[in-house]
């Protein structure tokens, strides 16, 4: 089979994310303390994929470049691609054409979390030489997802969120292309969302005969564009580290497994593993519960804080109650005001959500 190229979706709206993705990419929140998008990109890596373009959107696109580079930390060549508007995941293979040509390719949504990596899936590629092949897994409430319908081990149906879903199996945010997908993202017209979806263009290629092969995955998948799904997949990921101690304990206790990284200090803290607190992090008399990831330089002071994701220099000061199942964005600040008139006081940006005691 000729070499198997990588196309990484990194642009798209984010809306489900917001306020996160008013101002930063949703790829890049990271997951025990790494953004999403890198998950994918070492995925791509250990599967033997090293050529990869990375589709990015012009308000996000800079960002991501400067955190994923040129791919060398990855042992990966990383090419840039601007979609001019999140027209859809077909549109985003056709403005990847030129980069992809007559080469077979994977692709991956950005935000998406597979665990087991896709090294197997590779491999079933190569051996079976379907015309695409598709990931799918159970899910609970099909109506959310694409829906494939199958028969005789292969795919029949696709359809996008359908209201009344044939199965319950979703499609994962993984496939695998032979280059005919581009004739059919050209042949397909946009949905009633406005895209161009790639459900559709798999539809063409069933309704032209050609070979959908679907795969169902064994282990967990993350789709993290919402907030709860986030927190489980910061949850799954947290499962599998390693303890590693690098920064500084002062009177503080460590329970099961905990990573602090390097310049990180922390002074009469409890830390309830699984965890993760970031480089430079400062906790003074506070709790850190299971599934938890402090970013760097971050500071939590007589507070509790348990299931959560902070980002970078954000910090939480004198709370009574337990903050927990929070995404904090960067450079947050969550702090008592001592003074009178005692009240709440926000600043709170666009479609922000707070839970109060
Ligand atoms: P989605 O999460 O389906 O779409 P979205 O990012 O627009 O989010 P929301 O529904 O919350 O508004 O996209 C899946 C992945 O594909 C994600 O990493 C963004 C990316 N994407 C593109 O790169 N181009 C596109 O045109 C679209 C729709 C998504």
């Amino acid at each position: 089979m000729d070499r198997l190229k990588g196309l990484i979706l990194s642009g798209g709206r984010g809306t489900r994310l917001r306020p996160i993705t008013h101002t930063s990419a949703k790829q890049l929140v990271p997951v025990a303390n790494r953004p999403v998008l890198f998950y994918g990109i070492q995925a791509m890596a250990e599967a033997g994929i090293d050529e990869i373009a990375i589709i990015i959107a012009p308000e996000t696109g800079a960002e991501i470049r400067a955190a994923a580079g040129d791919g060398s930390r990855f042992g990966v060549r990383l090419t840039y691609i601007t979609q001019d508007q999140p027209a859809g995941l077909a549109h985003a293979v056709l403005t990847a054409e030129p980069f992809l040509g007559a080469d077979p390719f994977v692709m991956y949504l950005g935000d998406n979390l597979l665990q087991g990596g896709i090294t197997d899936l590779v491999a079933a590629f190569a051996a079976n030489r379907p015309d695409a092949l598709i990931l799918l897994t159970p899910v609970s409430d099909p109506q959310h997802y694409g829906v494939a319908e199958l028969r005789d081990g292969s795919v029949v149906a696709l359809a996008e969120k359908p209201p009344q879903p044939a199965t319950d199996l979703a499609l994962v945010g993984v496939y695998m292309f032979t280059p005919v997908i581009h004739d059919a993202a050209r042949a397909i017209a946009p949905s009633a969302r406005g895209e161009l979806e790639i459900t559709d263009a798999i539809q063409h290629l069933v309704d032209r005969g050609l070979r959908v092969e679907p795969h169902i995955v064994q282990g967990w998948w993350k789709d993290t564009g919402r907030l709860d799904d986030m927190l489980e997949a910061n949850r799954l990921i947290l499962d599998t580290i390693a303890t590693k101690l690098d920064g500084e304990l002062v009177g503080s206790d460590v329970h099961g497994r905990v990573v602090i990284e390097p310049g990180a200090r922390l002074e009469r803290c409890t830390v309830r593993g699984p965890a993760i607190i970031g480089a430079g992090a400062r906790l003074t008399d506070c709790y850190v519960g299971p599934y938890t990831a402090v970013g760097e330089r971050c500071t939590i002071e007589r507070a509790e804080v348990e299931h959560s994701i902070l980002l970078a220099d954000s910090s939480v000061v004198g709370l009574e109650g337990r903050m927990e199942s929070s995404l904090l964005g960067r450079n947050v600040r969550i702090g008592r005001t001592d003074h009178q008139p005692r009240a709440y006081r926000f600043m709170v940006g666009d479609n922000s959500e707070i839970g109060i005691l």
